[in-house]
């Protein structure tokens, strides 16, 4: 008999989710970490003291000694290690997979490279709109696990990144939808078609397949619902012009003006039309829908309003973690006065990205490029062809140069188009750090 029932990989969020849970269904369960000493290991002790925890690189005897492992998505399961696990037919599952093994209510899922953050919560707001009770969670945090120890709810809404995805087999979706795939994380899936793959699997076992039509790419079927942004067909929702104004609609049926969203962006339309898709295909209503939207201000640190100063606009997109993210802001944000420019600060960890597709976003209204971090140079020579660019030392120097270069009318964008790990703790400290910057001004 094997030593542990769950072997968790990872002291992270989603190892420290899993850990109540497996012990509540009474589980014989320990849990490992790559590093020497990683930091969360005190708290660990003291909350489960009687918990078995291994640090230091993982031996394939500990992972042996379990029935199963649950892998932490930001651990590779491409490792050589996994490999050589193979043939012992362990299996290696994400902290999804066993979700869906034991969540009794619906789940609606989604996923893409941009986007998801934002539909997921504004999804939930339309189930929660029409009276029902959701758990949301996921990659946006907190970890879907932790959904399981509360109270249970009519639906789960999900975010799933495509780390989930790759270890995840028996997500049984009610509606699931893929916004978008667009360059990202290709340091870990290295190929883009590998990345999109991964992101098709959500569509496995899901009653209603919602696809976004404005996204060609060859994987594209017909699904139960699908959305664009220009007039829809029959099961389709889009964009209708009623009387010169733009509205939100369901096949020949208008829902709602486009004038009661107010994030920024046609991007946000989008996204708008996505949720519409994943409610109505749980039955959620017109009206339910339209009071969220309406209600709804946008997550922090997504395109976010910060301060006009000297009549310039700046704006915190620091959860732009890839030049898709960055391109739709920059579009999002363009005048219609091309007089008024865009001064863009970016920079970070580029994930093996390249900044080609955002270069040729750049013209005409971006004015200036700002570039700090670890593939400064990498960004730079991408784009440099395209606006004024420079390199500066760190954040607080872009900010000051932009403060600089801003006239009456433009915006200063920061949109970073790059992970943030190398100069920050997370996507969200950055972004703290840059409105604070903003606001001494
Ligand atoms: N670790 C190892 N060995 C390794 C790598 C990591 O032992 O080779 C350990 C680390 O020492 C650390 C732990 O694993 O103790 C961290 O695990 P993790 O990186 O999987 O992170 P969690 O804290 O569990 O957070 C994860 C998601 N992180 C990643 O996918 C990298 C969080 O998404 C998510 O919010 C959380 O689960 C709850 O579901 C973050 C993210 O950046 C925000 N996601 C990516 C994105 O959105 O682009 C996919
Ligand atoms: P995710 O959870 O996929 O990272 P978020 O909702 O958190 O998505 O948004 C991340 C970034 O992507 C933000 O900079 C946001 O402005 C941008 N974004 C949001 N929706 C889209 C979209 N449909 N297409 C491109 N970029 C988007």
């Amino acid at each position: 008999m094997s030593k542990y029932d769950t072997l968790i990989l990872g002291a992270g969020e989603t190892g420290r989710s899993a850990i109540p849970f497996l012990q509540s269904l009474g589980e014989r369960v320990a849990i490992a970490d790559s590093r020497e000493n990683p930091p969360q290991i005190e708290e660990l002790k003291s909350k489960f003291p009687s918990l078995p925890i291994y640090s230091g690189e993982f031996n394939l005897g500990l992972l042996k000694s379990a029935r199963r492992i649950l892998i932490s998505p930001g651990i590779n399961p491409n490792l050589p290690i996994f490999h050589a696990l193979k043939q012992s037919q362990i299996p290696v599952v994400s902290d999804i997979e066993i979700f869906s093994q034991n969540v009794k209510a619906p789940i609606i899922a989604v996923t893409g490279s941009n986007g998801k953050s934002t539909v997921t919560t504004l999804t939930a707001k339309m189930f929660e709109a029409a009276g029902c009770s959701v758990g949301v969670g996921g990659n946006l945090g907190p970890a879907a696990l932790t959904l399981l120890m509360e109270k249970p709810k009519d639906f789960y809404i999900l975010e799933i990144s495509s780390y989930q995805l790759e270890t995840t087999d028996s997500l049984k979706t009610k509606s699931a939808v893929v916004l978008n795939v667009t360059p990202d994380h290709l340091d870990r899936h290295v190929t883009m078609s590998k990345y999109r793959q991964l992101k098709w699997r959500i569509y496995k076992n899901c009653t209603h397949q919602i696809y976004n039509l404005d996204f060609a790419n060859g994987l594209q079927n017909k699904g139960s619902f699908g959305y664009r942004m220009s007039e829809p067909e029959n099961n389709e929702f889009g964009i209708r012009y009623h009387n010169g104004t733009p509205q939100f609609a369901f096949g020949k049926n208008l829902l709602f003006p486009t004038s009661i969203c107010k994030l920024p962006g046609k991007h946000s339309w989008s996204n708008i039309l996505a949720c519409c898709a994943l409610a109505h295909a749980a039955g959620i209503s017109a009206e339910a829908m339209q009071k969220a939207v309406s209600e709804f201000k946008g997550l922090p640190h997504r395109c976010q309003f910060v301060k006009e100063l000297k009549g310039a606009k700046w704006y915190n997109d620091s959860k732009a973690t890839n030049s898709g993210a960055t391109i739709a802001a920059i579009n999002g944000l363009k005048s219609e006065n091309t007089k008024e420019h865009i001064i863009l600060i970016l920079g970070g960890i580029a994930k093996e990205d390249n900044f080609l597709e955002l270069a040729k976003n750049l013209s005409p209204q971006v004015s200036n490029c700002l570039i700090f971090g670890q593939d400064t140079d990498k960004i730079f020579n991408d784009v440099k062809n395209y606006s004024n660019t420079y390199k500066v030392k760190d954040l607080e120097e872009a900010v000051g140069m932009a403060a600089k270069l801003t006239k009456p009318g433009d915006k200063v964008l920061f949109s970073p188009a790059c992970a943030s790990f190398d100069m920050f703790e997370n996507f969200a400290s950055r972004g703290t750090i840059f409105e604070e910057l903003v606001k001494n001004l």
